[in-house]
């Protein structure tokens, strides 16, 4: 892993691991944390549901585990700040320079959440209220320290899709990603994915937590550090349109010959319907060939690959996706920065050597 931080940690996998296999392993699954990941006990673990709704609950993991349908979803997890280090390229943004691989797609397994808040009891025809997750880690932000915390909308909350994991590709949540229990948000950026759950409530207004109600918000790029004015940005939530190229790596030498190129792409709620390769730097481009996994849903990540013949000499190696609605790309990263550095979803230019 490439270690961005010990303390918190926060740690992502080399960028051929990604593409290895559809399902990414436990063990080569970014990491990002706020704080300290807390050394929590199943045994005696709860999870509380209240707030607006008519029978408030005290859940044991037991208790997930045997009154609620067991149900398994394939999605990917992405953080907002992924490609970042592209952004700070242009300028310097906020936060750690993540690469491509704040990413990666695995089989999640749990209960809907849209099953625990039925079974409280709650008004499903009121699509403006939110609901909020409190969990145990200990963060400090900007030198403020607080509990994490984060909210999401009651329609996307009662999505089918929308997880309490307590399972991550068949073996319980490693602590890192939340044991015992986290939410996982397809579709969304990582940051609505709270882990270590404790609490969840449901409201009439957004967590003001300062997770939800400050950080991870997309600001115009006239808004510059000291301070920062959060008014002036919104909440993110669905994740845009995005591709990276994973192999080869950033100015690798390469021997004369067939070039395999290939890199994970992902549009959130649409699919991704084409993937675009070119060798010159974006003048000519060829299609990759797709993979998907079987069952993997809107959620779930694809992966793409195609052989170049390229001559002796430099070449930057460009990579652009687009969705089920036709949608690209920004081709330049200058476009799209933002002081703390989000939504990094340029073109991939990767240069490389050959021969
Ligand atoms: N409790 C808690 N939940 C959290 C975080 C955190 O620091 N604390 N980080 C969030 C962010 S920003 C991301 S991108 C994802 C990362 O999940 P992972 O570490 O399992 O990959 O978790 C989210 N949930
Ligand atoms: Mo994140």
């Amino acid at each position: 892993m490439l270690v961005h931080g010990a303390a918190p940690y926060n740690a992502e996998p080399d960028a051929a691991r990604l593409t290895a296999r559809l399902v990414t392993d436990n063990d080569f699954f970014y990491v990002r944390c706020h704080g300290d990941i807390p050394a929590l006990d199943e045994s005696t673990h709860r999870l509380l549901v209240g707030g607006l709704v008519r029978t408030p609950l005290d859940l044991s993991m037991r208790d997930l585990r045997t009154r609620f349908a067991q149900v398994a979803c394939e999605a990917v997890l992405q953080c907002a700040g992924n490609r970042r280090a592209d952004m700070q390229g242009v300028r310097p943004t906020s936060g750690d320079p993540w690469q491509v691989g704040a990413i990666g797609n695995a089989c999640w397994q749990g209960v809907r959440l849209a099953d625990v808040l039925d079974a409280a009891g709650i008004d499903r025809a009121d699509e403006t209220l939110h609901v909020a997750f409190d969990c145990l880690d200990d963060c400090t932000v900007d030198g403020e320290r607080f509990r994490y915390g984060a909210s999401i909308g009651l329609p996307k909350a009662l999505s089918p899709e929308v997880l309490l994991a307590t399972g991550m590709n068949g073996v319980p949540l490693p602590p890192e990603h939340g044991f015992p229990l986290r939410l996982v948000v397809p579709g969304y950026a990582g940051v609505r994915s709270p882990k270590w759950l404790s609490r969840i409530t449901v409201q009439a207004a957004p967590s003001d937590n300062p997770i939800q109600a400050r950080d991870y918000k997309l600001l115009p790029p006239d808004v510059t550090e000291d301070p920062i004015d959060w008014s002036r940005g919104f909440a993110i939530e669905e994740m845009p349109v995005n591709a990276a190229i994973c192999v080869p790596a950033p100015f690798a030498a390469l021997p004369e010959g067939p070039v395999t190129v290939e890199g994970w792409a992902m549009a959130s709620s649409r699919s991704i319907a084409r993937v675009d390769v070119s060798a010159d730097g974006g003048r000519v481009w060829r299609q990759a060939d797709l993979r998907r996994s079987q069952d993997g849903g809107a959620g779930s990540w694809t992966l793409w690959r195609i052989d170049l013949a390229l001559d002796r000499g430099r070449h930057e190696l460009v990579v652009r996706a687009w969705d089920s609605a036709g949608q690209a790309q920004p081709s330049d990263v200058a476009e799209i920065w933002n002081v703390k550095g989000y939504l990094s979803n340029a073109w991939h230019r990767v240069l490389v050597e050959v021969g």
